[in-house]
């Protein structure tokens, strides 16, 4: 076997890049991870816009492979902001030494496969090249942003950026005219937080979002004890879950539960942490259209509730889809801070934006100037981290190329004409539609079991079979149109306006069977031998 710098590359050190490398490590693989910032995080290092934080219930969402590491962090509170979340990935490097095995600055410009010898060979945009005998993407899910195509995008003179790129040193917004284009997830916490900051607020809605609140509060000491008491039973209910939450279904039948029950359901479910009001609800609510239009009721209902002008809640409101049917952006006084003197409203439905001017913007109807322009304007969603790279396997092949259209992969971690590339939260794995972490220690351990094999066996390459990749880019496919989402535009389907046009055919980017069913699929592979892997 031909010589490499290292067994494994793996390339990311975020949430992903860094759980596979402690695996890797562990292992005893000799192994580099190669991130492209200059500091370990991935979305947590790079997202630095007011009010980002998780929505997933903290606990939920760090690692679980050490009982050591749980015992030892102390999630402060229940959806835990930006900064912490930083911490805590850096925290976990010191604790297990990852950082030696973590080279920043090192983008990634291009990878091909060498067919006779069996190796990658990685070029950084630096030009420095490595070779290795296999890669792991770590690439994330939503880390390529995407800006709009306005006119006169760089007259604008003020800062302007995407939320994404909010600067890392600290902003004085105070007294400045702010604008922000886009309310999807992070747009909307970034309103939230901002508005009683800035001297004014304007903010430019496209398509209304479905939102609900956060519910966060701060976990004290006698809290974290017991959540750590805890900790084995709050994993099991989030491997239980579709989607990977410390939130189950209401069991009970919704037709059979009086209009007065469902209410008392759906009040108690507002008020609770997290996605309750999606994910612990009858399931009929997210499945059934009418039972969706009750719930889609209730939800107008509560937003009316709460704010103030009443032509403001109804454009507010979302009317092209139902509850849940697209990433439904959690909020913190969301819909009050429409109530402000300062912020403003205005629905790009009603008077689109014509250009971006030197001091601000121009509506079909009006000319806003601003002091700071942002955009919340969404992601390149799972495949735009792969596209970025040149990717060339068996035959010089182009990754890019044979994904044109939507991906397909094998179980969402391989892909046939690719050997020895495995793919951790890659496309049409669980993970774009679930709890993030959970489905990647899931595939973490399966991936290392693989390598496992691979090693025990002397095995030098692997490649998906193209039947079986077709297979489960099948099961991918009818898991979509399963879905009574599968119709609605947004970056569940595969879907952004800045990049696939407008009558664009959906995308498979994501599998929507569940996490408990994907696990399961995953396991039975690995028991029988992974026999769906041509290996030699
Ligand atoms: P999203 O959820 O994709 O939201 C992007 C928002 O930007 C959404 O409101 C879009 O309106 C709007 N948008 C995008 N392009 C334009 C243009 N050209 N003009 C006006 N408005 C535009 O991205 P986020 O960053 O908020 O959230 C991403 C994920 O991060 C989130 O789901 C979580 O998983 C974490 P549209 O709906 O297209 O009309």
């Amino acid at each position: 076997m031909s010589q490499t710098d290292y067994e494994v590359l793996v390339i990311g050190a975020g949430v992903a890049g860094i759980c596979q490398i402690k695996k890797l490590k562990d292992m005893g693989v000799t192994a580099l991870v190669l991130e492209a910032s200059d500091g370990l995080g991935g979305t947590w290092y790079n997202n630095r816009y007011p009010g980002c934080r998780f929505d997933s219930e903290s606990y939920t969402y760090g690692f679980k492979f050490s009982r050591d590491l749980l015992d030892e962090w102390h999630w402060k509170e229940m959806f835990s902001p930006q900064p912490e979340n930083l911490k805590y990935l850096n925290f976990v490097a010191d604790k297990f030494d990852l950082h030696q095995h973590i080279r920043l600055n090192a983008a990634v410009a291009q990878m091909e496969w060498n067919e006779r010898a069996r190796i990658w060979t990685v070029t950084l945009k630096d030009g420095d090249e490595l070779t290795s005998r296999f890669v792991i993407t770590c690439t994330g899910a939503l880390g390529t942003p995407t800006m709009p195509s306005y006119e006169g995008m760089d007259e604008f003179e003020g800062p302007s950026f995407h939320s994404y790129y909010w600067p890392h040193e600290p902003l004085d917004l105070s007294g400045k005219r702010v604008g922000i284009i886009g309310t999807g997830a992070s747009g909307i916490q970034i309103i939230a937080d901002i508005a009683d900051k800035v001297g004014a607020l304007t903010v430019f809605q496209r398509r209304p979002n479905w939102s609900v609140p956060l519910n966060n509060r701060d976990i004290t000491e006698a809290e974290m004890a017991d959540i750590r008491q805890r900790y084995e039973e709050i994993f099991a209910v989030c491997a239980q879950s579709n989607g990977g939450f410390d939130h189950l279904p209401d069991p009970r039948v919704y037709e059979n539960v009086s209009i007065d029950e469902r209410r008392a359901l759906w009040d108690a479910l507002y008020d609770a942490p997290g996605f309750a009001l999606l994910l612990a609800n009858f399931r009929e609510t997210f499945l059934e259209a009418e039972p969706n239009r009750d719930l889609s009721d209730y939800v107008a209902e509560r937003i009316r509730a709460r704010v103030n002008d009443p032509q403001v809640a109804e454009k507010l409101i979302p009317r092209d889809h139902g509850f849940g049917m697209r990433r439904m952006p959690m909020e913190t006084g969301y819909f009050e801070a429409y109530n402000r003197d300062n912020v403003r409203l205005v629905s790009l439905l009603d008077t689109p934006i014509e250009r971006i001017t030197k001091t601000g913007l121009q509506t079909s109807e009006e000319s806003f100037d601003f002091d700071l322009l942002v955009y919340a304007t969404g992601f390149d969603v799972m495949t735009g981290a792969f596209d970025k790279i040149d990717i060339r396997g068996a035959d010089g092949q182009r990754l890019k190329e044979k994904w044109q259209g939507s991906p397909t992969t094998y179980l969402g971690v391989m892909v046939n004409g690719f050997p020895n590339m495995l793919m951790v939260a890659g496309p049409q794995s669980v993970s774009g539609s679930t709890n993030y972490p959970r489905a990647i220690e899931v595939c973490v351990d399966w991936i290392g079991a693989l390598l496992e094999h691979a090693r025990t066996a002397d095995l030098s390459r692997l490649e998906a079979d193209v039947d079986a990749e077709a297979t489960w880019t099948q099961e991918v496919i009818d898991m979509q149109e399963a879905m009574p989402f599968s119709k609605v535009k947004s970056w569940f389907t595969g879907f952004n306006a800045n990049v696939q046009a407008a009558n664009a055919a959906p995308r498979y980017i994501a599998y929507w069977g569940g996490a408990p069913r994907y696990t399961k699929i995953l396991n039975r592979v690995a028991s029988e031998g992974f026999r769906d892997i041509n290996m030699d």
